[in-house]
C-alpha cells in the first residue's frame, strides 16, 4: 500500500511509541499535519517555537524517549534554536522535525529559506534532510537512535514540502537498539578496590536516565540504597538533582551555583571522586577550582569524555541504569570507612535545606515561602525551572523524591519553567506540576499556559516577581557599583492575567498570605484543574540567602 512520505513520518513516529508532539503549524509540512489528523499520537500546538521545544525536552526527561518538535522554515527554526542549545547541552534526547522550502527552489533565497546544517550543524548530534521520499521511516529511525544513543542529545530533521507529499510503498521499520554498556567485571572490581581504599570518597550522580518511578523500583533508588550500605555520599551536579531520594541518608546536596560553602569543601577535600551521568565540568567544580586532585571516576554513556576537565584515573562506559545495576559489593566497597564522612555530608545538607527566615523590609519572605511550599506541594511533584535568582530558593529548600521530579536547564536558558511545567502535567496528569520562575523568566514563554488551557494541563506556576533581571543586577553591582543599567522592567499583575487565560491567580504581598495562598492555589490543580499562579511580591533589594550561614560549623573541615 502506498503512502505519502510525511504520513510515513508520523507512522514511524508511532512505531516508537511517541505520545505527543509539540508543534507551531507551518505551510510547509501540511502533509505530516495531516498525518497527525488520524494518529493516536497528540498534537500539542505550542504558541511560541521556544515553547514548543522546551516542552519536547520536557517531555524527554519524564519519559526517557525523544521529545518530538515541529516548526517550520527559517522564522520556526530560529524560534526553536534555544531548544535544541539546552537539549545540545542538557545531554537530552531530543528531535526536531523542520519543514523547508521545496527542493526545486534551493539556493535562490527563496521565501524562509535559511541554512539548516548552517544553523544547527554545530549544536546537534546529526542534521538530516529527508531527500528521498521511500527513506521517511529509516530517516525517522536514524534520528530517534541517534538522540538517544551515547551521549544523548538534539537531531534535526530537514523535511522538504515537496518531498513530503512524494508517495512511497515503504512502510515503518522497526525501531533501532539503544545499546546500554555496561561496565565489565573487571572494571567493577577496580572500581570496587578504590572505593574501599578511600576514607572521603563522594560520589556525583547528575544528567538523566535514572529511571522511574518515584521511590523504589528506579536506578537512583537502587544507588541510594547502595551509597547508604557503602557509606558513600551522593552528591548531584546543578540541575540534574533528582536521581536519588534526598530523604536517602546519603543524599549529600547539589554542587553548582549557590551550592552549600560545607559541600564545596568536601568536594575539594573528598579522596576519591566518582561522577555518575556527568563530569567535573565548569559549574559543579566551581570554575574548575575545586576537586581537581581527587582520584577520578568518571562513568557516562559514551567514552568521549567531552565535558569531563581534568584527571580521570578510572573511565566506565556505562548509562546510569547499567552502571548501578553493576555496582560492586557494597561491604567489599566499605572497606574499613565508618559512617561518619557520609554523615557528616548528609548532616549539612539538611542544615543547608532548612530555611531561615529572611525578614526583607517589604514584601514576601521568600525562605518562609518556600519552606511552606516544601511542606504543602505532595512529595512527588515535579518541579521545572528556567534560570534567575529566582531559581535558588527552589533549588535549596524544595527536595525531590527521586527520579523524574525535576526539569531545569542545566545550559542556564531562561524561558523553560512554564512551558516544561505545561508537558510535565501532561506527562503524568495525577501529579503536581510547578513552574519556579522570576517575572523576567516568567514572561518569555508564560503565553504557553494557554496550551495548559487548551490542553486541560494544570501546572502550578510560582512567580518571584522584584520588577528586575535581579540576577543581572547583582553581576553590575560586582562590577559598576551603583549603576544598574539595563535590568529594569514593568510587570502587568500576574494573578489577574492568569485570570483571563482561565485559571486562578494569587497575588501575594505579604508573608503571612502565603501559606493560603498556597492552598487555595494546589485546590485549584488538583481539585478544579486549572492552571493557577501565585505572584510572590518581593523586595527588589532581596539577594539570594547565604551559601555558608546555615552550614557553617557543623564538622571537620567547615567554613566558620
Ligand atoms: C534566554 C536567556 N536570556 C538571557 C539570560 C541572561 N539572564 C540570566 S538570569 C537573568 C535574569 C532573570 O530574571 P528573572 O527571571 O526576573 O529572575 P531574577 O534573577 O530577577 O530572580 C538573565 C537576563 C539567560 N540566562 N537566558
Amino acid at each position: 500500500m502506498s503512502t505519502s512520505a510525511g504520513h510515513l513520518v508520523v507512522r514511524q513516529l508511532e512505531a516508537h511509541g511517541v505520545q505527543r508532539v509539540y508543534s507551531l503549524p507551518g505551510e510547509s509540512f501540511l502533509d505530516v499535519l495531516d498525518g497527525l489528523h488520524d494518529s493516536p499520537i497528540t498534537t500539542v500546538v505550542a504558541r511560541h517555537e521556544g515553547g514548543a521545544g522546551f516542552m519536547a525536552l520536557a517531555e524527554a526527561r519524564l519519559t526517557g524517549v525523544p521529545g518530538i518538535a515541529m516548526v517550520t522554515r527559517g522564522p520556526g527554526a530560529a524560534n526553536a534554536m534555544i531548544s535544541v542549545h539546552t537539549a545540545w547541552q542538557d545531554a537530552t534526547p531530543l528531535v526536531l522535525f523542520v519543514g523547508l522550502i521545496p527542493v526545486a527552489d534551493r539556493g535562490r533565497d527563496s521565501f524562509q529559506e535559511f541554512s539548516l546544517d548552517g544553523w544547527f550543524g554545530t549544536t546537534a548530534k546529526r542534521v538530516i534532510v529527508l531527500d528521498d521520499e521511500h527513506r521517511a521511516a529509516e530517516v525517522v529511525a536514524e534520528a530517534m537512535h541517534a538522540a538517544s544513543s551515547g551521549r544523548p542529545g538534539p537531531v534535526v530533521v530537514g523535511l522538504p514540502e515537496d518531498v513530503l507529499v512524494r508517495m512511497t510503498g515503504s512502510g515503518p521499520v522497526p525501531p533501532r537498539p539503544v545499546p546500554a554498556p555496561e561496565p565489565g567485571p573487571a572494571a567493577v572490581e577496580e572500581l570496587s578496590r578504590r572505593l574501599a581504599a578511600a576514607e572521603r570518597p563522594l560520589l556525583v550522580a547528575g544528567g538523566d536516565g535514572w529511571g522511574e518511578p518515584v521511590g523504589t523500583g528506579s536506578a537512583g533508588a537502587a544507588l541510594a540504597a547502595w551509597a547508604e550500605a557503602a557509606h558513600v555520599p551522593v552528591a548531584a551536579d546543578w540541575r540534574g538533582y533528582d536521581a536519588i531520594p534526598h530523604t536517602s541518608p546519603a543524599w549529600a546536596g547539589y554542587l553548582g551555583y549557590y551550592r552549600s560553602d560545607a559541600l564545596a569543601n568536601r568536594m575539594a577535600e573528598a579522596d576519591l571522586l566518582v561522577f555518575v551521568g556527568c563530569g567535573r565540568s565548569d559549574v559543579p567544580s566551581d570554575g574548575y577550582t575545586r576537586g581537581l586532585d581527587a582520584d577520578t571516576v568518571v562513568v557516562l554513556p559514551d567514552p568521549n569524555a567531552a565535558t569531563h576537565a581534568g584527571r580521570i584515573d578510572q573511565q566506565l562506559v556505562a548509562t546510569p541504569a547499567s552502571f548501578t545495576a553493576a555496582l560492586p559489593d557494597a561491604g567489599t566497597a566499605r572497606g574499613t570507612r565508618g559512617p561518619g564522612w557520609m554523615d557528616t555530608l548528609a548532616l549539612e545538607q539538611r542544615r543547608f535545606a532548612t530555611p531561615a527566615a529572611e525578614h526583607p523590609a517589604m514584601g514576601v519572605d521568600l525562605s518562609v515561602a518556600f519552606g511552606l511550599l516544601q511542606e504543602k506541594l505532595p512529595v512527588d511533584r515535579i518541579v521545572t525551572y528556567g534560570a534567575g535568582n529566582a531559581t535558588l530558593w527552589g533549588h535549596r529548600y524544595l527536595s525531590h523524591a527521586g527520579p523524574g521530579t525535576l526539569v531545569g536547564p542545566r545550559n542556564g536558558a531562561m524561558g523553560v519553567s512554564v512551558p516544561a511545567a505545561v508537558a510535565a502535567s501532561l506527562v503524568h496528569p495525577d501529579r503536581v506540576a510547578v513552574a519556579v520562575c522570576g517575572d523576567g523568566d516568567f514572561l518569555m514563554n508564560g503565553q504557553e499556559l494557554a496550551v495548559a488551557i487548551a490542553h486541560g494541563a494544570a501546572p502550578l506556576v510560582v512567580v518571584v516577581d522584584n520588577g528586575v533581571f535581579a540576577t543581572i543586577v547583582q553581576h553590575q553591582e560586582r562590577h559598576y557599583p551603583g549603576r544598574p543599567s539595563g535590568t529594569a522592567m514593568a510587570n502587568p499583575g500576574f494573578a489577574a492575567l492568569i485570570g483571563t487565560y482561565g485559571g486562578h491567580g494569587e497575588d501575594v504581598h505579604d508573608t503571612a498570605d502565603v501559606a493560603a495562598a498556597i492552598d487555595r492555589a494546589l485546590e485549584a490543580v488538583t481539585v478544579r484543574r486549572v492552571p493557577a499562579l501565585l505572584h510572590l511580591r518581593i523586595d527588589p533589594a532581596t539577594m539570594p540567602p547565604s551559601t555558608a550561614a546555615a552550614s557553617a560549623a557543623t564538622g571537620p573541615g567547615a567554613t566558620a
